[in-house]
């Protein structure tokens, strides 16, 4: 099987006319194939070296020197893969402007410690995973972050919110984007992982797609694993404003990635295990898998007739062949990245194993659900573009730029000129190949998701950088690069080397986007610890003292700078001891942080909040805390001493 599909590779190299040049890279195991990466050999449509390539080189219409003091036009939001976290990036200048915490722990801001972020990484897992983790922390403390999507009003970002999935623990994040931190955190019950995760573009998110890649007995209880004829792939509408499950619908084969229309009526996903394999070989057997296409309105009155099954505390439908609510349209061997143009009527599933796109129109849909035309009869176009055609981006101007993860290349290529081509004319849609950096995943252009896509960027986001910085061991960076494509050719700007990974990201026109400057008082983020207080009759904002509750100690202070309102507390060995840190200072970037020498214990006080963390006192001694982000002169200063009596209470 991968001997034949090795061949299979290097035929359709051949059929395309490419030179393989340049000998073997990747030998390491690249692409979903193993065996594929045995052709992944660079080539390269453009140009054979590099001086030839900068001689060439178009002149670069957009201007991307962001000089010191100057503002950025977008910020890109980044996931970073199994890092569990989001980085937001300025572009063009791809400096990295912040992290946001999210399946990981933080060191530097106490995520995954502050009570605040516990409850975030508790509240929404399910019964049997809480059990699971009962003993561990209650918590996951690592996640594998995706795919990063802001919420949408009538076709582009509103503003509110981004979403993600964590792939490793079947959860679902959302980022609040005027704090710039995780407020909800959603394990999907009857799911196993989240792989492809977007929203719904109209009216307004709405629902937040996520995909299960992998089939698991339902339920998945160890009593019949055996036999993957049991096995289901389950595709979640979770509600964006609650972040509950809306509903889940079961599908045959598996969910890889997944959009929506700019109508509000269909989600779509591609699937590249129609086989319903459990091996490599089983999963790519079949010459073809398919899309498929969910009827958001024939679900929506399908719940609410009470035609679903309630699983896990949550209505499932059977949406697998036959039923009304999903249509199947077959496509070429494992298709990957499927994404909707901002003309709002074209979506493209990428290849990955097929040198081919698959255009469709999504104004074929509704036919296709009365079942007046077939499903086949939906695609409109399928351009061959090259080898691994894994993630297309639109510049709003009709044309797409299609990765090519083992030509390590970049198509562009005109929506219009496939269509054409699709119904006999002799036309190549293929604009220009651009040699990137090499097998890249996603790509992304500004505002290229949404109906103002304004075609001035393009980011390739590269799994492999090799010979593009500095070395830095065995374990390298991987490379966003950062492309011009205001003119008639794409033209690399920029290369950015960022740590495991910068998996897929967003490119936000800033003036989307209004982050605070400090945190409101009667902010959600730390209601608990105002609640506690008044209950303590405690000022948050003006006292500093100790609350002991039998063995409950709560430690409460403000910070102002250079000073905690506690230069020293007590307490005794054994107790349950919650520290509460309020920030009085308004100064804007007056950031401090509280921490506790050999007791782990640290944490982020941002300008306004409250922050608490609850520990064990079970270790009798002095122990210095102090503040951790520099505030003032005398930040090093900045400290008191916690004494643990060797007696319990
Ligand atoms: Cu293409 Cu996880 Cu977004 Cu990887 S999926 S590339
Ligand atoms: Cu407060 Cu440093």
């Amino acid at each position: 099987m991968s001997e034949e599909s090795t061949r299979k590779g290097l035929s359709r190299r051949d059929m395309l006319g490419t030179t393989a040049a340049v000998g073997a890279v990747g030998a390491a195991g690249v692409a979903g194939g193993i065996t594929l990466s045995q052709t992944g050999a660079i080539t390269s449509a453009e140009a054979q070296t590099r001086p030839a390539a900068q001689a060439a080189r178009p002149a670069v219409a957009n201007k991307y020197e962001v000089k010191p003091g100057e503002l950025d036009e977008y910020y890109t939001f980044f996931s970073s893969g199994q890092c569990g976290e989001i980085r937001v990036v300025g572009c063009p200048s791809m400096r990295e402007l912040m992290r946001i915490p999210v399946f990981n722990r933080c060191s530097a801001t106490g995520w995954g410690q502050t009570n605040e972020s516990l409850k975030i990484l508790t509240e929404g897992l399910t019964p049997e995973n809480r059990e699971f983790l009962k003993d561990k922390g209650g918590t996951y403390l690592n996640g594998d972050l995706h795919h990063p999507h802001l919420s949408f009003t009538d076709g582009t970002y509103d503003g509110r919110y981004l979403f993600a999935n964590d792939k490793l623990n079947t959860r679902v994040c959302r980022i609040r984007l005027d704090v710039m931190k995780c407020d909800k955190i959603l394990q999907l019950p009857n799911q196993h992982t989240v792989h492809g995760l977007r929203v719904q573009k109209y009216p307004r998110t709405g629902y937040v797609f996520a995909n299960g890649e992998d089939g698991v007995p339902m339920p998945n209880d160890g009593l019949t694993m055996a036999d993957p004829k049991s096995y289901r792939s389950i595709f979640t509408a979770v509600d964006g404003d609650s972040m509950k499950v809306a509903w889940q619908i079961m599908v045959d084969g598996n969910l890889d990635n997944v959009d929506a229309d700019y109508q509000g009526k269909y989600a779509f996903a591609t699937c590249y295990n129609s086989e319903g394999g459990v091996t490599l070989a089983e999963m790519m057997a079949k010459e073809q898998d398919w899309v498929v296409i969910f009827n958001l309105k024939r679900i929506e009155e399908a719940v609410k007739k009470g035609e679903f099954k309630e699983i896990g505390g949550v209505p499932v439908l059977d949406g697998r062949a036959g039923s009304p609510l999903t249509r199947y349209v077959p496509v070429a061997n494992s298709p990957h990245g499927i994404n909707t143009a901002p003309d709002g009527i074209h979506v493209v599933a990428n290849g990955k194993l097929s040198p081919t796109a698959t255009v469709f129109d999504v104004r074929k849909f509704d036919d296709l659900f009365d079942d007046k035309i077939k499903p086949r009869d939906v695609v409109v176009a399928e351009p061959e573009l090259g080898l691994g055609p894994l993630h297309t981006a639109y510049d709003g101007k009709g044309n797409a730029y299609t990765t090519l993860f083992l030509d390590s290349q970049v198509a562009k290529w005109n929506i219009d000129l496939a269509k054409r081509a699709y119904k006999g004319e002799k036309v190549n849609p293929v604009l220009q190949k651009l040699d990137v950096h090499y097998q890249p995943g996603h790509n992304h252009t500004s505002m290229g998701q949404t109906k103002e896509a304004d075609g001035k960027w393009l980011i390739s986001l590269n799994k492999f950088s090799k010979d593009r910085f500095l070395n830095v061991g065995p374990l390298k960076p991987e490379n966003d690069q950062l492309i011009d494509i205001s003119g008639d050719r794409m033209v690399i700007v920029h290369d950015g080397p960022s740590f495991a990974e910068p998996h897929d990201a967003t490119v936000v026109h800033r003036s989307k986007i209004n982050p605070v400057n400090s945190w409101k008082r009667d902010d959600a983020f730390f209601a608990d610890a105002v609640r506690q207080a008044k209950a303590d009759g405690v000022d948050l904002m003006a006292d500093s003292k100790v609350v002991r509750d039998g063995t409950k100690v709560r430690v409460y202070m403000i910070s102002s700078a250079p000073a905690f309102g506690l230069d020293s507390f007590e307490v005794k060995l054994g107790d349950e001891v919650t520290v509460y840190v309020t920030n009085i200072d308004e100064v804007e970037d007056l950031t401090h942080g509280f921490a506790i020498v050999n007791y782990g214990i640290s944490m982020e006080v941002a300008p306004q909040a409250t922050a608490s963390v609850t520990f064990k006192a079970d270790k009798p001694g002095l122990y210095w805390y102090y503040c951790t982000w520099f505030c003032h002169a005398m930040h090093m200063e900045m400290k008191g001493r916690m004494f643990v009596e060797p007696q319990a209470s």
